[in-house]
């Protein structure tokens, strides 16, 4: 039987994840779409033979819809996201799984107050081979305790509407949710240093940032955010441990040696470097709702990210250390 599925939300990243789960991923299928955008939406719809509706809230009351997916713009996920909870059914939210630190806790209590969790925030990294490869290395312990890791986030270029505090919110979020996987701890403390500004960016946007976290046990990690690098999409994470270093491996690329000269291809962006990762994330999710059990990165875990990215913001506003407080974790998500 084949989960059905509606996507509310059918700009860049919706139009990616209906293409997964009509071609790619197995046992579902995307029934109904939603967007405010009538007329892409309408069309999409036709293509992959799925109804279209006018709100994310009839989409959500919809009897053939089995679980939701969550594509819409930022300070829309947490209502369709609460909806969906009301609703019983399962729902699959991008980052940020709310705007707001409070309404990530929301979704906490009502996940708790329901007493199951169906929510799965839409962390990708940790389906990444390379980061799977790091957490396995970590964990086996044969490099020793992690003291130190070393993070980049490179991007290409950054459009107009890409603000100072985006970089922290909206990209290094990814570093936030999944160095704490990785390493198993929470964060206790975030510092933020702006270094000398590139002429590539604009007035509202001070690029490069480079973001401090301390965790419960003092592992030291910084995280170059870089969005206007002009020559890649580029992740770094190097791992230092007391008895090796690891660092994360990149998807390979076929190089070419022409004129003395060696060329490597690289990642021009996110879809394309996590491409593998979007893929598998979305087919466990499928399993893991058509199993009645959700496994994935939780509610929990999108409210963490939000104390992280708030407390970073304060931060990089204030030039301080800026200690990190979470509440106690419910036993739901433990
Ligand atoms: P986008 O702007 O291309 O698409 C968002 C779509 O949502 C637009 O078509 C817009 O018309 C629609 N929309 C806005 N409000 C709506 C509403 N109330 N009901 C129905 N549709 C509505 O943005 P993009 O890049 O696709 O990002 C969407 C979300 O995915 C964002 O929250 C973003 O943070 C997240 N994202 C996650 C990525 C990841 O790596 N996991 C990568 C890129 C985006
Ligand atoms: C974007 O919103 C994403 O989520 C990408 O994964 C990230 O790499 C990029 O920096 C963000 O702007």
């Amino acid at each position: 039987m084949e989960l059905k599925i509606g996507v509310i939300g059918t700009g860049a990243i919706g139009q990616d994840h209906i293409r997964r789960f009509t071609n790619k991923v197995k046992g579902a299928k995307v029934v109904a779409v939603t967007d405010i955008h009538v007329e892409r939406a309408e069309q999409i719809a036709q293509e992959v033979g799925a109804k279209f509706v006018k709100t994310g809230e009839e989409l959500i009351s919809l009897p053939e819809v089995d679980a939701v997916v969550v594509t819409s713009w930022d300070p829309t996920h947490e209502q369709y996201v609460l909806e969906a909870i009301n609703h019983n059914k399962y729902v699959f939210c991008e980052k940020p799984l709310s705007v707001e630190t409070e309404g990530c806790k929301r979704i906490v209590d009502a996940e708790v107050k329901l007493g199951k969790r169906l929510v799965q925030v839409g962390f990708m990294r940790r389906y990444d081979r390379g980061y799977m490869e790091l957490k396995e290395i970590i964990d086996s312990g044969k490099l020793g305790e992690v003291l130190m890791l070393h993070c980049a986030h490179r991007n290409v270029s950054s459009g107009e509407n890409y603000d100072t505090l985006m970089a922290i919110v909206n990209s290094a979020v990814h570093e936030i949710d999944v160095l704490r996987w990785l390493l198993n701890e929470d964060y206790v403390a975030a510092q933020v240093i702006m270094p000398k500004k590139t002429s590539n960016t604009h007035e509202k946007l001070h690029d490069p940032q480079v973001l401090i976290l301390e965790t419960e046990s003092g592992i030291h990690i910084d995280v170059e955010i870089f969005v206007n690098c002009k020559y890649g999409y580029d992740i770094k994470c190097e791992v230092v441990c007391e008895d090796g270093v690891v660092s994360l491996s990149n998807p390979s690329y076929s190089s070419i040696r022409t004129a003395g000269k060696d060329f490597t291809g690289i990642p021009i962006d996110w879809e394309q470097r996590f491409e593998a990762a979007y893929e598998q994330e979305l087919q466990l999710w499928v399993d893991s709702v058509t199993a009645d059990e959700m496994n994935g990165p939780t509610a929990w875990d999108g409210y963490v990210a939000s104390v992280t990215t708030t407390a970073g913001t304060e931060a990089r506003e204030t030039g301080k250390r800026v200690e990190i407080k979470i509440d106690k974790c419910p036993d739901l998500y433990k």
